[in-house]
């Protein structure tokens, strides 16, 4: 269903048909004809804005261009966004025969403005008379401030190129975090200065043999400041006590008896530790953590703590307790899987929530004491389970996970008894052991990070399948511009 059909120019729109994604809290049609913007001038208040917005704008077809009539205003104001709206976020935009203006308390409102406004430009009327932009008013905040996508690049490596194409599509969706999953079993691809043996012993393998990679030091500080301008900031993750075979492989010290382990390729988890009681684990956990949270922009480090399966609890919280320590010490907050809820925390950890089968009785605990909850439950927000049993890729551990099952879910309900306050945000995760290309990983974060992205950006009672699945067709025109490649599922009439 193209948009330009509903905008015959004059009248206002139907506000459920704006093809916004994710849905603003406010949208209120003006009345009045639609307003061409196929050239138009960019105000901003710092060239950095004008830049992203130029970009934005161009993607979608609409010319810059200095001496152009109607003019794309940006301007910081605190009194913006929806009534009473706290989050620092928010931001309103107007589009009327007077131009666009977007306003926000912070440069990053404004940017979502941009966003908002490039979805609104309909596909194909690229540089024509007819990229004519229904007059509206959005008045828009986000639920929660963690939105956000979890990216495995241990499994198969991606690298820089790759990553900056994902930080787009994160940055477009209105997403704040890129999580990565650095190290793991079958590779550590991550350059730690203290430890470069991590790297030159263990970052040429993956899942089913192939080259491998890492990221330097250099990579990662310019895909954070390439993250950083466009608002999203990136979390690195060192995996361990368990997923710690490239560890143990790169230094058989962290080994009883001394002998590293054989590289692993494979994909079944759960078989590698480190120990606590070995004289090489502290050091090996404090230099790595210690570098990795000094190559860290933002305030979070993820320190795993998944799925170890031969350890006993007891010797497993000392890890928790440790690896939060360091990473604190470094001024950093740790981040740990939803399994960290068995060691102590100190409150404002951040526990991230991922597996739906079992007792949330643990999960409710930590939340009284302080923890924070990012919700990745995979059969909603593990965008590497298969759209459905046929699907080529992916797995199905958690069973199929469908367009609408990525949409239909209420984040605060996921764990019965857990404090909806307790609920930092929602974050989709891909695992990468059957995704090779790029094309393979879009494919299966698209269209379902959409979904993920208005399940944390939406309101419960303004979520609407029947109006998603018509905004989200709409989408398709603009990643296929990008070269993003989508899953066409039937769920959708694309
Ligand atoms: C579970 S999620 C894992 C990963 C796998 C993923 C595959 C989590 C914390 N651990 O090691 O890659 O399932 O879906």
């Amino acid at each position: 269903m193209s948009l330009s059909a509903d905008v015959p120019g004059r009248g206002p729109v139907d506000p459920s048909r704006l093809p916004i994604v994710p849905w603003p809290s406010v949208v209120e049609p003006l009345d009045g004809p639609g307003v061409p913007l196929a050239i138009v001038r960019v105000d901003a208040p710092d060239a950095r804005l004008a830049a992203l917005a130029a970009e934005q704008l161009a993607a979608a077809g609409v010319r810059v261009d200095d001496g152009a009539p109607v003019g794309v205003t940006l301007r910081l104001d605190p009194a913006s966004g929806p009534p009473g709206a706290a989050s620092t976020e928010r931001y309103t935009l107007r589009v009327s025969a007077d131009g666009v203006v977007a306003t926000a308390p912070e440069r990053v409102g404004l940017l979502h403005a941009v966003r908002a406004l490039r979805q609104l430009v309909p596909a194909g009327a690229a540089g024509a008379a007819g990229a004519v932009v229904p007059a509206v008013v959005v008045h828009d905040a986000p639920r929660y401030p963690w939105r956000g996508l979890s990216l495995d690049v241990v499994r198969h490596f991606f690298g820089p190129q790759d990553l900056r194409a994902v930080v787009d599509l994160v940055g477009a969706l209105r997403l704040r975090v890129l999580h990565l999953h650095l190290t793991d079993d079958q590779g550590w691809r991550i350059e730690v200065p203290s430890r470069p043996e991590l790297t030159e012993r263990s970052s040429g393998t993956q899942v089913g043999g192939g080259r491998g990679g890492f990221l330097t030091v250099e990579e990662l500080r310019a895909l954070q400041a390439y993250a950083a301008e466009r608002f999203v900031t990136i979390v690195p993750e060192v995996d361990q006590p368990g997923h710690v075979n490239a560890a143990t492989h790169a230094i058989g010290e962290l080994v009883p008896g001394g002998r590293p382990t054989d590289p692993y390729e494979g994909i079944e988890v759960g078989f590698s530790r480190l120990w606590f009681d070995n004289p090489a684990t502290e050091p090996f956990l404090r230099d790595v953590l210690g570098d990795v949270a000094r190559m860290t922009d933002g305030p979070y480090v993820h320190v795993g703590g998944d799925e170890v399966l031969t350890m006993d609890p007891a010797e497993y919280a000392r890890f928790v307790e440790l690896a939060c320590r360091v990473v604190r010490e470094a001024g950093r907050t740790p981040v740990l899987w939803q399994e960290g809820a068995h060691g102590p925390l100190e409150p404002g950890t951040v526990l991230q929530y991922w597996d739906p089968r079992g007792d949330g009785a643990p999960f409710v605990a930590a939340a009284a004491a302080g923890a924070r909850f990012v919700m990745s439950p995979a059969d909603r927000a593990y965008l590497d389970m298969k759209y459905t049993p046929e699907h080529p890729l992916g797995l199905d551990w958690a069973g199929c996970v469908e367009l609408r099952d990525s949409y239909d879910w209420e984040p605060t309900q996921v764990v019965p008894g857990l404090p909806p306050e307790a609920v930092e945000g929602v974050s989709a995760a891909v695992w990468t052991e059957t995704l090779t290309t790029r094309d393979e990983l879009f494919s299966m974060l698209l269209p379902r990070l959409a979904a993920v992205a208005e399940v944390a950006w939406t309101d419960a009672p303004r979520k609407d399948w029947t109006s998603f699945r018509r905004r989200v067709a709409a989408q398709g025109a603009a990643w296929r511009a990008a070269g993003w490649a989508f899953h066409p599922t039937p769920q959708v009439d694309w």
